[in-house]
């Protein structure tokens, strides 16, 4: 693996990914609706609107690898979600495929799963629960990557990152946090390991109080080197400045949860 695409190269993941990866690779291409404002000339980089597909063909043309960490990352208007992370999503495994490119690993998010109750620990074999639009979108993510593992041979991990931070910042990150080391480790998997087809695992660090299974990635070697209970007094003590809330403090996708929540609250136990 020499040359790797990476999208949402501005966004906060893709800043901290970019500089650790770039030793890995032999270009490491960056793209995003706009240049970073901290680009450097040594860093190749394509303008490119995900819901354009002609655009996303330009990006990826060439490459061998993708980190598709482009999209809006947090809940939107349903507008926001269809054009940034369906049709962008779409567009992006259709470029790949229609380009060649051998592996892509997609950025899932915990939001996919966000209604397990955070007393069920739960696997990646389970039913997707999404909590917001924006959950829907990376279930529909992951669905598309097994489309074009199974049907086209595109190699495809998916992860489900939980809150990726330098350090966990409260209650519920301890049990979802990623560090930005880990993140690497995760993406170096989906992007080289010989016998990966299509997986999702859990973007986590090693969390005592993880409410995942995420033994699929420790089956591909993955050790993470992040440890949430290093942090525990700072996270909780900035948990201690955050209003209760019960249906984000129920569930595992805290806030996104609670957000426009007009549902069965006898669902949640005190
Ligand atoms: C996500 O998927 C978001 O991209 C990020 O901004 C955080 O909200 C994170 O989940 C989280 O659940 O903490």
């Amino acid at each position: 693996m020499e040359r790797v695409l990476l999208t949402g190269a501005a966004g906060g993941i893709g800043s901290g990914l970019r500089k650790l990866l770039k030793p890995l690779y032999k270009e490491l291409r960056l793209s995003d609706l706009d240049k970073p404002a901290d680009l450097r000339s040594d860093e190749p980089f394509i303008a490119a609107d995900l819901s354009r597909i002609e655009e996303v063909e330009k990006a990826v043309d060439g490459m061998e690898g993708v980190i598709h960490l482009g999209g809006h990352s947090v809940e939107g208007s349903w507008d926001t979600i269809l054009q940034a992370n369906i049709i962008g999503c779409y567009n992006l495994f259709e470029a790949a495929r229609r380009r060649g490119v051998k592996r892509v690993v997609f950025a899932s998010s915990n939001h996919a799963i966000g209604f397990y109750p955070r007393t069920h620990p739960i696997g990646t074999d389970v039913t997707v629960r999404p909590d917001s639009r924006y959950g829907v979108s990376k279930a529909f993510g992951e669905a598309l990557g097994a489309l074009y593992a199974d049907k086209h041979g595109l190699r495809v991990l998916c992860l489900r990152i939980g809150n990726y931070s330098d350090r966990p910042v409260d209650k519920r990150r301890l049990s979802i946090w990623i560090s930005p080391e880990d993140t690497a480790q995760l993406v170096r998997i989906g992007l080289e390991h010989p016998e990966l087809r299509y997986e999702i695992f859990y973007g986590a660090s090693h969390n005592e109080r993880s409410w995942w299974d995420n033994s699929r990635a420790y089956d591909y070697g993955y050790r993470p080197t992040g440890r949430a209970e290093d942090h525990v007094a700072e996270a909780m003590a900035a948990q201690a400045r955050i209003a209760p809330d019960p249906v984000a403090d129920f569930f595992q996708g805290g806030p996104f949860c609670s957000a426009e929540f007009d549902g069965d609250r006898s669902r949640i136990r005190k």
